[in-house]
């Protein structure tokens, strides 16, 4: 399932580059275009899934799945001693600007909670 108006479905299918750091039959993952912090990744299943309020009960695997994908990403990133922000926008007034799932890894600067 893909869309060929969706940004992120173009840098699955290699129709828009990215700088990839992971890939495997779900998930790709890769350096965000804006950086919020010194290491800003991006975990997007290759499906398209609008955002997390789209998820079914069948996608419970690939939630999980994206998560683990962002912990080995963040560890290989060198981010184990000083941690890291696993993040999902879901919906514009949260911040959601691209409309496919997606799991942002933060690390390397301190964060502050609340987030702004
Ligand atoms: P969000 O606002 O939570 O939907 O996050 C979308 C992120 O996608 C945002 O941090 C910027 C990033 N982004 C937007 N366009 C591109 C692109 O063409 N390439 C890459 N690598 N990242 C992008």
């Amino acid at each position: 399932m893909s869309d060929q108006n969706c940004l992120f479905c173009r840098i699955v299918a290699g129709e828009v580059s990215a700088d990839s750091v992971f890939q495997d039959e779900r998930c790709i993952a890769f350096r965000d275009a804006n950086p919020q912090a010194p290491v800003h990744l991006l975990v997007v299943p290759r499906d398209h899934i609008e955002s997390l309020d789209d998820a079914a009960q069948k996608d419970e695997a690939l939630l999980g799945h994206l998560l683990r994908v962002g912990a080995r990403v963040a560890n290989e990133q060198g981010l184990f001693e000083s941690g890291y922000r696993t993040t999902i926008n879901t919906g514009a007034g949260a911040g959601q600007s691209v409309f496919h799932l997606h799991v942002h890894i933060l690390g390397g600067r301190s964060f502050t909670w609340p987030p702004g």
